[in-house]
């Protein structure tokens, strides 16, 4: 079967192409990182127009947010994809301070048939005032004004030809948050860098690639080794940030950190011959 990995943004603000890059070569499937420029009404509209320019062309589209990591490289997405959806997306967890959403719209398998393409048309014709007027946070969780109630407000429309078509799976499937993870990444299988009241993404998953001794595209540097030519032109170098070893982020006294520290890769020191060291 045809599968794409598919991530995109209207820019370029953290690291997550790079993790996506090295899962999708280790599954041997095509990604595409999707920045082309359309005509838009809001920037999260990006992922619906990256969508629907990449589905004629593959059987299953993943879509995966810019602020979403696979985690465990071992499990494969392709395993989530149902026969009988031709949508399959997760629920939210409840965060530390109560609130969920009824599904997220940051990670989904899509499947090219006649009704997804509607949807996806539909979602984008939607207007949001009418959805929040139609709101029940009981059974939707948080209205949060994007593209997900969006979402939700087609999905919930049962004379819809998507109405049977897709399935809501549980957080635990592909949308775990960084306050899940103890000390290993691979404990789930995705982290969707979504917190309330977090300060910035960057500084949320430079956090998390400390906590986790790793660097920010959530891999280990050996494994960014065949893209260092790429890094070092481009801007993902500055967010990639000085390796593990080399950083003067505190470490809180973490022995483990200490005892993994080693040279830098090469991929670093060309970043770094070219004046890209930022902060
Ligand atoms: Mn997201």
């Amino acid at each position: 079967m045809s599968f794409l990995i598919l991530s995109g943004a209207t820019r370029i603000r953290t690291p997550a192409s790079l993790n996506h890059r090295v899962y999708a070569d280790r599954l041997g499937v095509e990604y595409l990182f999707d920045t082309t420029p359309g005509p838009l009404h809001t920037a999260l509209d990006q992922k619906l127009a990256a969508v629907r320019r990449a589905l004629p062309s593959h059987e299953w589209v993943f879509w995966i947010d810019d602020d979403a990591f696979v985690t465990d490289l071992q499990v494969d997405i392709r395993s989530f994809a149902d026969d009988d959806a031709d949508l399959v997306l997760c629920a939210s967890p409840v965060n530390p301070e109560g609130g969920w959403t009824f599904v997220s719209f940051g990670q989904f398998l899509i499947r090219r048939t006649p009704a997804m393409f509607h949807l996806l048309d539909a979602v984008l014709a939607t207007d949001l005032e009418q959805v929040r007027a139609w709101w029940d946070p009981e059974q939707y969780g948080i209205f949060t004004n994007t593209d997900q109630d969006a979402l939700v407000y087609q999905l919930a429309c049962e004379e819809a030809p998507w109405a049977e078509g897709w399935r809501r799976l549980e957080w635990q499937a592909f949308n775990s948050r960084p306050y899940h993870y103890h000390q290993r990444l691979d404990e789930h299988v995705l982290c969707h860098f979504v917190v309330p009241g977090s300060p910035s993404k960057m500084e949320l998953i430079r956090e998390f690639a400390v906590r986790m001794g790793t660097t920010t595209a959530l891999v280990d540097p050996e494994l960014l080794e065949p893209y260092a030519t790429f890094i070092a032109n481009s801007d993902l170098a500055e967010l990639l940030g000085p390796p593990r070893a080399q950083s003067r982020m505190p470490v809180g006294g973490d022995a483990r950190a200490a005892s993994r520290e080693s040279p830098p890769p090469p991929w670093w020191r060309r970043v770094r011959g070219r004046g890209h060291m930022g902060r």
